[in-house]
């Protein structure tokens, strides 16, 4: 096998080779996607030929494997990575310029798999990266979806979800691998099996069966030769799916009817689930992902080992929320019923195999299947989880006897006010370890949300603050800072020992060197600007402080609250044109849930503000607001590095962590913030100065929510009247007093996240934020701090705690 060669010629050579051989064309008559392709197939090569080291020292060392089960993925543009991860980016800007192309054009072709929905995939996609750069022995399972996250635009101001057809143009960075794929089963009829007189072995013959057919990714590691895999499945139909006679007789239609409704499993990321059909799909989906991968997890297992024994040893899957965690019954199925293991070797089995990341604090996030859809689907799961179910409910009325309301509140089966499959519960009795992902949110996971079994294992009970990668987040989103921080502490050794940016520290008294970070961070702006007027058409001042809030639209995230702000400020500007406030761009991103109607109202309430400031005379010139559509991971890396102010405002105890307000610091921008998730480890290591805190805390949120009275806030508040009045008026609707009257409507009715309790706190808090943006000087000096301080929230670090606290693995380096 020919080596692909590491200088400047060879890659050149291999440019005009994949050109000619790849993508059958000439330099004379290649359009600009088969420039883009013919780069990421010469970059891909560099990656493949460390996967095949890779898969090759891990074939000889057997070592323990993390298998990573998420249904999300949210991997961010991959061309500007692997440039980074193969060192080929030198190489690209000068054969691109004699071309008269710029890689940035080239980049331009570069889709990103939206395979996610927010912080949850984006975490998947960073511990991968850390894995493979700390030379862990991992694989990734997902989905494949056809179509990813929906594409958002507005129309009217209102969100319009079109569908993300991202490898409509092909997805070079991804391989088939047709030989490994699986057949699952749906449906059907159990029976006993007659050589089991235990009863607890069956036999299940599904009434469909779809195929699983696998693709990966590669995960390269950043300085180091790992490259790991993400194993991507995709629903086809079974091979004798197609009706030829039916095609025949012209019934076209019908033919493809098995077709259509096998490759409907991986068609889209969380099919709308407000019908029964839609709930059902969903559950299909991650019983496939989990069957597909369960077998491929076994299959390499046995490449090198033999017997079941060794198989927690060799063997750790990790369960990224309730998504995949039909799992357990699916590993216990397979080695009862296929293995013929007995009942509790292989029970014993399983629960030292899996472990479970807990994400949220919501109960009602917290995922339940009714009984009648598991046992219609999965009859013979059903059975298991009825039977894992008893089992336990045994070991718990063995330590609390008589406690009949703990074994009603353990179950694993909720009873009333119907009957459903408890997801989290059946994680936490099948998992060895169950995490939180940051201090508070594990602290509070078990003492309310899983309080109980904290309460029957303490044991199990771990934190892991999550992390962000600071490749994608840093040095591949702000290459300006990364030039600075590696000229200042003299190397790049940071981007692998992010602990490092301690060193900054030591100059953030320095007037020559503030004045070059804010240099940086000025020169962002004017890139953010330019992204902004290309998106919106609004032209944004980028001497303003920019003041971002990009998350997922949701109610506890608070985005109202922000809004509420907002709209104070253009009440004051209006009534007061030469008041003297600091000129401030507010910029909203984030998508909402296409079920999620008050969410969606609030997004088209955000648009409506930002027409009517941004075209007011006076206003505008000291106030923009802009919501760029469809944000994601591309548009995460023009914003956070441009960002002065990040937002992180949630009702403390509701948000688990954040990774945004991880980037955000990373990148110099300074938090106002909650006491929630992990903005508390950020400010104890930012410090409290140079942090903006304002609102209740966990517990007091959680006090006053028992007599909660919105109104008294609203009427003792002229600022909040005078915002909520703005809102009811009509203002932002052309008089139209109905249209945001629901927004109104939940703000004095319910407002189940505690806004207005918030409202003034938050606004003092702004005040101080103005303040302190006056002295410019004093911001660069708090900024410089922020990034300093937060290299504790790499993924690095997430990952090595996970690997010394619950995977228990060990390196293996690629030679
Ligand atoms: C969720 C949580 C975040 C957390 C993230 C990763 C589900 O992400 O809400 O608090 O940081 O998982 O653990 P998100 O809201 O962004 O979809």
């Amino acid at each position: 096998m020919r080596s692909v060669g590491s200088t400047l010629a060879d890659f050149e050579q291999d440019l005009i080779s994949n050109l000619y051989y790849q993508r059958g064309t000439t330099l004379e008559s290649a359009s600009g996607s088969d420039g883009y392709q013919t780069l990421a197939l010469t970059v891909r090569d560099r990656l493949v030929e460390r996967y095949a080291r890779t898969a090759a020292a891990h074939y000889e060392a057997n070592p323990r494997f993390v298998y990573y089960l998420s249904a999300e993925y949210l991997l961010g543009r991959q061309l500007g990575q692997n440039l980074l991860y193969t060192d080929t980016e030198r190489f690209v800007r000068p054969i691109a310029a004699d071309l008269g192309v710029t890689l940035e054009d080239l980049e331009s072709y570069d889709v990103e798999p939206g395979l996610g929905n927010g912080g949850l995939g984006r975490l998947a996609a960073c511990l991968m990266d850390s894995m493979a750069t700390l030379d862990i022995p991992a694989v990734g399972y997902g989905i494949r979806y056809e179509f990813g996250i929906f594409k958002q635009a507005f129309r009217d101001g209102a969100q319009v979800e079109r569908p993300d057809d991202w490898t409509f143009y092909g997805n070079p960075w991804e391989f088939p691998a047709p030989d490994d794929r699986q057949v699952v089963g749906f449906y059907g009829t159990t029976a006993a099996a007659l050589d089991d007189p235990t009863g607890l072995r069956r036999q299940w013959t599904p009434g469909e069966v779809v195929r699983g057919e696998p693709s990966h990714m590669l995960v390269p590691g950043y300085g180091t030769q790992t490259v790991n895999i993400i194993r991507l499945w995709q629903a086809r139909a079974s091979r004798q799916s197609f009706d030829l006679s039916r095609f025949g007789a012209g019934q076209y239609k019908e033919a493809v009817e098995d077709i259509v409704r096998a490759e409907n499993i991986s068609k889209v990321l969380y099919p709308d689930d407000s019908t029964e059909q839609g709930r059902e799909l969903r559950l299909k989906q991650q019983y496939f992902l989990v069957a597909c991968s369960l077998r491929d997890i076994i299959r390499r297992y046995r490449l090198r080992n033999t017997g079941w024994d060794a198989f927690p040893a060799k063997v750790v899957i990790q369960l990224n929320d309730t998504h995949p965690v039909m799992a357990v019954t699916e590993l216990m199925r397979l080695l009862v019923d296929e293995y013929k293991l007995d009942w509790d070797l292989a029970w014993s089995i399983t629960r030292r195999t899996f472990n479970y990341t807990c994400h949220t604090l919501l109960p009602e996030a917290l995922e339940t299947w009714p009984v009648a859809v598991v046992e219609r689907l999965l009859p013979r799961h059903m059975e298991i989880i009825y039977a894992i179910n008893h089992f336990f409910l045994q070991e718990v009325e063995a330590t609390y006897p008589g406690d009949l309301d703990r074994l009603r509140r353990l179950s694993i089966i909720q009873e009333e006010p119907d009957k459903r499959v408890r997801m989290a519960h059946l994680a936490v009795v099948g998992s060895t370890a169950v995490n939180g992902v940051a201090e508070l949110h594990t602290r509070l996971l078990a003492a309310t949300t899983l309080r109980d079994f904290a309460e029957l294992w303490p044991q199990k009970f771990h934190n892991v603050t999550n992390g962000v990668t600071p490749r994608r987040f840093v040095r591949l989103a702000n290459p300006r800072l990364s030039e600075l921080i590696t000229e200042r502490l003299g190397d790049e050794s940071w981007l692998t020992d992010l602990d490092r940016l301690e060193g900054l520290a030591g100059v953030a008294d320095d007037p020559a060197f503030l004045e070059r970070w804010r240099a940086v961070k000025r020169a962002n702006k004017v890139d953010l600007a330019a992204h902004v007027e290309r998106s919106t058409g609004v032209v944004i001042d980028p001497d303003a402080l920019c003041d971002v809030m990009i998350k997922r639209f949701h109610e506890y995230k608070r985005q109202h609250l922000k809004l509420l702000h907002v709209i104070m400020l253009f009440n004051r500007l209006r009534e007061h044109p030469d008041l003297d406030v600091v000129p401030r761009t507010v910029l909203f991103g984030g998508k909402a849930a296409p079920g999620y109607h008050s969410m969606k109202l609030l997004l088209r309430l955000v648009n409506a503000v930002a027409e009517t400031v941004n075209t007011d005379p006076v206003v505008s010139r000291r106030l923009k607001v802009v919501l760029p559509p469809d944000y994601n991971v591309t548009r995460a890396q023009w914003i956070i590095p441009a960002a002065d102010l990040s937002e992180q405002i949630s009702l403390a105890g509701k948000e688990a962590s954040g990774t945004g307000n991880m980037k955000l610091a990373l990148n110099g921008a300074l938090t106002i913030g909650t006491l929630d998730g992990a903005n508390i480890e950020i400010r104890d290591r930012v410090g409290a100065d140079n942090f903006f805190l304002f609102g209740l805390d966990a517990q007091e949120a959680a006090d006053l929510r028992r007599d909660y009275h919105p109104r008294a806030y609203y009427e003792s508040d002229p600022d909040l009247r005078a915002a909520i009045d703005t809102i009811a008026a009509g203002t932002f609707a052309k008089g139209d007093r109905s249209l945001f009257a629901p927004v109104v409507d939940s703000m004095l009715g319910r407002d189940e996240y505690l806004a207005l309790a918030d409202y003034r706190a938050y606004l003092e808090c702004q005040e101080r934020v103005e303040h302190a943006w006056r002295d410019q000087e004093a911001w660069a000096r708090m900024s410089v701090l922020n990034s300093a301080r937060s290299g504790f929230f790499s993924s690095d670090r997430t990952v090595r705690e996970y690997c010394d606290r619950i995977w228990r693995v060990e390196p293996v380096r690629v030679a």
